[in-house]
């Protein structure tokens, strides 16, 4: 068997690679090598070059984009359509018919093209909101090989997705997969809920037939590399990255609160400078002692969506700089820079407070890195919006709806006072999900569903890697031990502390640097 990956973006690993790549792109790469495969995708250039790059036993396929191609599939109906519905966003989704056209157009032209590389026994797994159509089109190719697909982003329910002009239409081609992949057991259901009211397909738990075809749906959780992001954090305090000895010179004794997001509208950002700005109005004794850092690197900026926002939050953090500021301190700092995975890390060991508040996102990496990065021994505390994928497995965090101003601002308050016991002992239960629901886990469970191997028997993957622990670290993986935590690689335990994680909270839920695939 071979693997055959297809995304939106590929990134063609060079040598400077490792310093910024994420554990995502990482997970997949792995997952390619272990099988041998294919990498399949857009270039991220303009222009009509089509090229193949052999790295090991895995093969990179890159095409390149015309620029019309690139303004209709990728910044219209990609990212002006799908990417505000699927983010409940009806006001913010503009609709071409034209961008639509491209879309298809792209998607059937990668399916021309990868069916000509595609070999008897390949399992395909197709990632995002980008390639929706694209099994449907292999299909018509005559291609019969298993093909999964994985959306990193929430899925909607029926009457809000059914407002976009052709969603039946898209929707239907869905039908072509085996396997559909969601972040949450709220948008399994949403993607049924519309497959059945959409395109009168017939639900059998959770199977759903449409026509001659039977498709799975499931929910997977995406992870992170919790282990690779623990060894950075300590690192980077032992080393005293560049930005972060900066930070702890112009911060001194300062607690410190943070947001690290790409800058789009589904992260809350503005919102959250304003529940900061309110947070300090209500608890003026808090001045001068804490400050916010907001990392927000501009992502998509060709959307006039995205240059409003970036316009929005300047105004929003000067206004409220200039109203609570002092000479000898700044309550807000927004820095719009992507950093290396270690400064990132050490900036969030760094904070007090985790603040991710998203109107709506599919899962939310950065509330597991926040975690992942904290010392056990004085942990910082999450403060997450239960519009996040994560908060279905994250309730031992402070849980905030993010269009409420105060109650975000109160959260903020109770997180910088919490007693030591209690953050530790909401770090321990949070460690323990994270660590059980890694990204190692996510992808086994995927491709064991896809392929119907058992991969955790060791009968196609080896067992993962372990890393070096360091002495600090022994005391969490004994907490987690204490409270029946699994082993890494034991799938069997994993599976029944995600399923305990989803019960344990109160609520459901590009080109980017770290996240290539898209
Ligand atoms: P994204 O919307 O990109 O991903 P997220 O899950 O938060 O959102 O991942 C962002 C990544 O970018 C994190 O790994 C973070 O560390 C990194 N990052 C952000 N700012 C950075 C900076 N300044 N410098 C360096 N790195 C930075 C989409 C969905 C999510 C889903 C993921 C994965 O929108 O909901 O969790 O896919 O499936």
């Amino acid at each position: 068997m071979r693997l055959v990956v297809v995304s939106n973006r590929v990134t063609i690993p060079d040598r400077y690679e490792k310093a910024t790549a994420g554990g995502l792109a990482v997970a997949l790469r792995e997952a390619l090598e272990k099988y041998g495969g294919l990498w399949f995708g857009w270039s991220g250039a303009v222009g009509e070059d089509t090229r193949q790059v052999q790295r090991g036993n895995v093969t990179y396929a890159v095409t390149d984009l015309t620029e019309a191609e690139r303004q209709s599939y990728y910044l219209g109906f990609s990212n002006r359509a799908l990417w505000p519905i699927m983010h409940y966003r009806l006001g913010l989704t503009e609709f071409q018919r034209s961008d639509y056209m491209g879309y298809l157009g792209v998607n059937r032209r990668f399916a021309r093209a990868l069916a000509g590389l595609i070999q008897p026994d390949d399992v395909i797994w197709i990632h995002d909101y980008h390639l929706i159509p694209l099994a449907a089109e292999l299909r018509r190719r005559g291609v019969t090989n298993r093909i999964g697909y994985f959306h990193h982003i929430p899925w909607p329910s029926a009457d809000v997705l059914g407002a976009l002009p052709f969603s039946a239409t898209l929707v239907r081609t869905l039908a072509a997969y085996d396997l559909i992949g969601m972040q949450t057991e709220l948008d399994v259901r949403n993607l049924i809920g519309g497959l059945v009211d959409l395109c009168g397909a017939r639900q059998e738990g959770r199977r759903v037939r449409l026509g001659a075809r039977e498709t799975l749906m499931q929910a997977f959780p995406i992870g992170i590399d919790v282990e690779a992001f623990r060894r950075l954090a300590a690192a980077s305090v032992r080393r005293a990255v560049t930005p972060l000895r900066a930070t702890r010179e112009s911060l001194g004794e300062r607690k410190l609160v943070i947001g690290v997001d790409r800058l789009d509208y589904s992260k809350g950002i503005v919102q959250r400078l304003e529940a900061f700005g309110q947070f300090l109005l209500s608890h003026p004794e808090q001045r001068g002692n804490v400050s916010l850092l907001q990392i927000a690197p501009p992502s998509r900026s060709d959307v006039p969506e995205y240059a409003e926002l970036d316009r929005m939050s300047d105004e929003v953090a000067g206004r409220l700089n200039a109203q609570l500021g002092e000479f000898d301190w700044t309550p807000i700092r927004v820095v719009k820079k992507a950093y290396s995975r270690t400064a990132l890390a050490g900036f969030y060991r760094r904070a007090q407070v985790g603040l991710v508040t998203p109107m709506r996102d599919g899962m939310n990496l950065v509330a597991k890195e926040y975690v992942a990065a904290q010392d056990p021994a004085d942990p910082g505390v999450l403060v997450l919006s239960r519009f996040a994928g994560a908060a279905q497995q994250m309730g031992e965090a402070l849980i905030v709806n993010p269009y409420d101003t105060h109650e975000v601002a109160e959260a903020i308050r109770t997180a910088l006072a919490m007693p030591k016991s209690e953050r530790i002992r909401r770090f321990e239960q949070l460690y323990h999900v994270i660590e059980t629901t890694d990204i190692d886990w996510w992808r086994r469970r995927y491709l064991e569903a896809l392929t119907g191997v058992p991969l955790s028997t060791g009968a196609v993957e080896p067992p993962r890697k372990t890393g070096t622990r360091t002495k600090g670290d022994s005391a969490t993986r004994r907490a987690s031990r204490a409270k029946g935590a699994a082993v890494p690689g034991r799938t069997d335990t994993k599976s029944r502390a995600v399923a305990a994680g989803h019960k344990a909270s109160p609520h459901p839920g590009d080109a980017g640097h770290s996240t290539p695939v898209r």
